[in-house]
């Protein structure tokens, strides 16, 4: 169980929310940092932090009851090929399809398969960064639960990380990458979002797909940066704002929904502009005051914050 800050008494409700976004980043953080802390090396190979190197593959899922089964099968073939210790954490918000059971089934064969609901939030890489703040594994992986994303290309995601990048990116615009089926409206809107990035991201480390929703990263190059728990995009904010030395993409061709609707709408296109108008507003800033102290704060607090 985490535990709360009391929260100063607000009464306009912009910055209230303001307040619960940052309090809800901060104990993501605090999760985090604490993990970190409390979990000693053991046996294995070894990440540069000096653990033994371990993926936490995180799947968001807002009604996707149809589709999670057939994905843990093949996401657990894929893994077991990697020969390395994993987890796989499923982070549903409530969906009340039926998740839950499905999930609770297959965890009883294999431990290694969580679930956790989230009750009254909403959000992707909210549920992201839920799910990895739930582990202690020292890489952190994200991908979609409607099999668009093939399982079949973790392994080569995570050579990639054993050959010693920091970031490794499933990308659908690297070359021998592809889009799949889409239709030239949705393919060019998309080529306009990526080259919108370009002036948020950092030379020399820039991903040609920053909005995949397919990735591995390190854990500890995103310590102590403070995501944002709202919007859809969060590898972007990863690549703007976490400590990364190597950027490593691995093609791959955009599958077909299996089952289930789309969850990605207009609300979805308009996070990605404010997502995009913060980074370009931070860009070669100095990080103001509050924002140190949020930093700070969220470093010294992370001791005892948790209550398992
Ligand atoms: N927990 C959680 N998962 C979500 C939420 N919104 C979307 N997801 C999951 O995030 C993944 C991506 O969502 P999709 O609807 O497939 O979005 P997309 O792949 O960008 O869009 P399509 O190409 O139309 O499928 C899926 O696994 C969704 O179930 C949310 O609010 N909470
Ligand atoms: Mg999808």
């Amino acid at each position: 169980m985490v535990s709360f800050r009391q929260p100063e008494p607000e009464i306009d409700p912009c910055r209230e929310e303001k307040a619960r976004r940052s309090k809800s980043r901060a104990d993501v953080q605090a999760i985090m940092h604490s993990h970190q802390a409390s979990h000693p090396a053991g046996e294995g190979k070894q990440a540069p932090s000096g653990r033994p190197a371990k993926l936490a593959l995180v799947i968001p899922t807002l009604r996707e009851a149809t589709n999670i089964l057939p994905l843990l099968g093949r996401v657990r073939t894929a893994l077991e090929s990697c020969r390395i210790p994993y987890e796989v954490i499923v982070v549903d918000d409530e969906s009340g399809d039926g998740i839950e059971k499905i999930v609770a089934g297959v965890s009883a064969e294999d431990p290694r398969v969580r679930l956790i609901v989230r009750h009254g939030e909403r959000g992707l890489a909210g549920a992201v960064l839920r799910g990895w703040a739930e582990t202690d594994a020292t890489h952190l992986g994200v991908m979609d639960a409607d099999l668009q994303h093939p399982p079949e290309l973790l392994p080569r995601l995570w050579a990639a990380m054993e050959a010693g990048a920091d970031l490794a990116v499933g990308s659908r615009y690297a070359s021998g990458g592809s889009l799949g089926g889409w239709k030239a409206w949705r393919h060019l809107l998309s080529r306009i979002a990526v080259w919108m990035t370009l002036p948020v991201q950092r030379s020399g480390r820039r991903a040609r797909d920053p909005m995949s929703g397919f990735f591995i990263v390190r854990r500890e190059c995103i310590d102590g940066v403070a995501l944002q728990p709202s919007g859809f995009k969060i590898l972007l904010e990863i690549l703007a704002r976490a400590h990364l030395r190597s950027v490593v993409e691995v093609p791959f061709t955009f599958g077909h929904r299996y089952a289930g609707s789309s969850k990605a709408g207009a609300r979805v296109a308009f996070d990605y502009l404010r997502l995009l108008l913060r980074l370009y507003r931070r860009k070669g800033r100095t990080p103001s005051r509050p924002e140190q102290e949020a930093a700070r704060s969220t470093l010294e607090n992370h001791h005892g914050a948790i209550h398992n």
